[in-house]
């Protein structure tokens, strides 16, 4: 019997999602517990992650009820982090290659991603920082690691490099497509229309080929996610 696993998520959450995306990708069965997080259960904090957010995961232990957390269970936080623990749980996934060389591209990639597209993404888009330039030149580093054609971050297989930028390439789609943000209106449509030129062309394939995969597809709600931004911009902004 393969151990119990259960993972802590909100579907808004890109990080939640990037660790559903490995799981998908491994098809390795667990369950899913979605945290209300915007009335968080005092449990949450006292009993899976002390910094009270997702994802989290508990592995091992007890089948119990995820409400009802066993102590015998390993607790485990940092989307980055629980990737790499996925990867390693399930070596025949693919998920990270067995080759350091490999393996450090791998890592690199996710780090680039976190520090250099995550971060000023969430800068411009939640409204501290004027403009996009900052981001854009993360989607540069993401290109520079990208080679020419490849429908995968590193290598030629899904490696949890790719499950690290999905879904924040599927949230990048819909707020140039819908210009929902906390920047200034238009920029969300005038950063589409720049990405539109032909030195973004690797960059656009690769998520391209990350939005068709099906684990992206059969979990990404679009209509879901821009309708719960617009609601909490208008809320911010009130
Ligand atoms: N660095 C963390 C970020 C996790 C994170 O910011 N999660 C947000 C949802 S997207 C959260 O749980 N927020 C609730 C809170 O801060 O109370 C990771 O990669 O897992």
């Amino acid at each position: 019997m393969p151990e119990q696993l259960t993972l802590y998520s909100h579907k808004l959450s890109p990080y939640s999602h990037r660790i559903e995306l490995a799981l998908a990708e491994a098809n390795i069965k667990y369950k899913n517990y979605e945290v209300d997080l915007f009335n968080k259960p005092k449990w949450f904090a006292a009993k899976i992650n002390p910094i009270g957010k997702v994802p989290a995961i508990t592995y091992g232990g007890p089948d119990v009820d995820p409400e009802d957390p066993s102590p015998l269970s390993f607790k485990l936080a940092e989307s980055s982090v629980i990737l790499q623990f996925v990867a390693e749980l399930y070596p025949e996934s693919g998920l990270l290659p067995k080759d350091p060389v490999e393996r450090a591209k791998v890592l690199f990639f996710m780090d680039t991603v976190d520090r250099h597209f995550d971060r000023p993404g969430n800068e411009w888009m939640g409204g501290r920082t004027e403009s996009y330039e900052g981001y854009l030149k993360g989607v540069e580093m993401i290109q520079g690691l990208l080679s020419e054609g490849s429908e995968f971050a590193v290598g030629d297989r899904y490696t949890i490099a790719d499950a690290c930028i999905a879904p924040l390439l599927s949230r990048f789609k819909i707020t140039y497509e819908t210009d929902i943000g906390g920047f200034p209106v238009g920029q969300g449509h005038k950063l589409g229309e720049e990405l539109k030129a032909p030195e973004y062309a690797k960059f656009l394939n690769y998520a391209q080929c990350m939005l068709e995969r099906p684990s992206l597809r059969d979990s990404n709600d679009e209509a879901y996610l821009a309708e719960m931004w617009k609601k909490l911009i208008t809320e911010r902004r009130q």
